[in-house]
């Protein structure tokens, strides 16, 4: 792929096609994968690995184990190189997406399509299955180690780094800020911040609109720092994280480290700024959850910016990724055609 098509990938309608194909085939790769380490855990209840299977085999797009596959391949390795790393990051999307359906997170009845986990198995074994989905993602991430292209050093390495994106620096992170944030987005962030502390200690009362929502490193309490923590947390955290599981198990270092590591922030906002816009344009049944950010008063970019506003940002940001990639030095263009099309797809995509 040269440089030239790379940006004019919105019109080749022939690559995206493929690229259709390419995900679906991928999917299935990891789809069987995980199945396979579902099955390899033993001493368990049998209802709890049934749990855990049930929401990890409910469908979804697995763009991250898909971004981990698609940047070792850049880097030159082999996508099953690091198939019990990409494998890891799906299992602990899949443990985010089952607590954050819980009735004391966003309550939500439907979940790619299907039943949401608590309503299949009830709340006390969803919030265990995600415990223990949780707890298993750091067993299977490390069996990297034993793969010899990649070895212990690579995967100790990238394993810090992602347990680093997925807690409190990163996705658990934004996502509490996402809980008090409710309301943000239609000027009652006050009234439901008031219910919420309801429910704590009194001494909670007290404290600032800052230390609910952001860390001491972002200064101001602005509904964009906030919303910009949110995105760039709850979801950009392991869409980064994926893009350098790939890499530093690949042993990418120095300056290309740096440009893939822009490349992911941005296609990362991109995907949760296409969500915010789905969350408008887009029906329960194409999205295979319901859309409920406007009713609970969420701050998001459409609350903030409007849908053409977003749908610029997202435009800048593609084009910042797609520059980040032709900025790679060590590795050979024909094997970033991937991740171009999974920048494209982050812009385009309807589900
Ligand atoms: C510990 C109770 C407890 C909760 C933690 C950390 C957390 C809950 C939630 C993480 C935040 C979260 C769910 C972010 C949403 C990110 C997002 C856009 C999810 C949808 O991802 P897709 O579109 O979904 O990739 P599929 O179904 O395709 O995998």
């Amino acid at each position: 792929m040269t440089k030239k098509s790379c940006t004019a990938l919105a019109d080749n309608t022939k690559l995206m096609k493929n690229f259709d194909a390419y995900l679906k085939e991928r999917a299935k790769l990891v789809e069987n994968n995980l199945s396979k380490f579902i099955k390899k855990i033993p001493n368990s209840p049998k209802i709890l690995t049934d749990s855990m299977d049930y929401s990890l085999q409910a469908g979804g797009k697995r763009v991250r184990p898909i971004l981990a596959m698609a940047t070792a391949e850049a880097f030159g390795k082999k996508a099953a190189d690091v198939m019990p790393a990409a494998c890891a990051l799906e299992m602990l999307h899949t443990y985010s997406l089952i607590h954050d359906d819980l009735p004391c997170m966003d309550n939500d009845d439907l979940r790619r399509g299907k039943p949401t986990n608590h309503k299949v198995f009830g709340e006390d074994l969803s919030l265990l299955a995600g415990d223990a989905m949780l707890t298993y993602v750091f067993e299977v991430f490390a069996q990297n180690g034993k793969v010899k292209t990649i070895g212990y050093e690579n995967t100790l390495r990238a394993l810090q780094n992602f347990a680093h994106r997925a807690g409190a620096s990163g996705m658990v992170g934004g996502q509490t800020a996402d809980v008090y944030a409710e309301g943000m987005g239609t000027q009652e962030a006050s009234s439901v911040r008031a219910e919420k502390l309801k429910k704590m200690s009194k001494k909670l009362a007290d404290k600032s609109l800052h230390y609910f929502l952001l860390p001491q490193s972002v200064k101001e309490t602005t509904p964009e720092n906030v919303l910009l923590y949110i995105h760039a947390n709850k979801t950009g955290a392991l869409i980064r994280a994926s893009v350098e599981t790939g890499a530093i198990l690949a042993g990418a270092k120095g300056a290309d480290l740096k440009h893939i590591q822009k490349y992911a922030d941005c296609i990362g906002l991109v995907f949760q700024i296409v969500d915010d816009i789905l969350d408008v344009t887009a029906t329960a049944k194409q999205l295979g959850k319901s859309n409920s950010d406007a009713e609970n008063g969420k701050l998001t970019f459409v609350s903030l910016f409007g849908l053409e506003g977003s749908r610029k940002h997202a435009q800048l940001l593609i084009a910042k990724a797609q520059k980040a990639l032709d900025s790679l030095k060590n590795v050979k263009r024909k094997n970033l055609e991937p991740l171009y099309c999974m920048a494209e797809f982050f812009k385009t995509r309807t589900y």
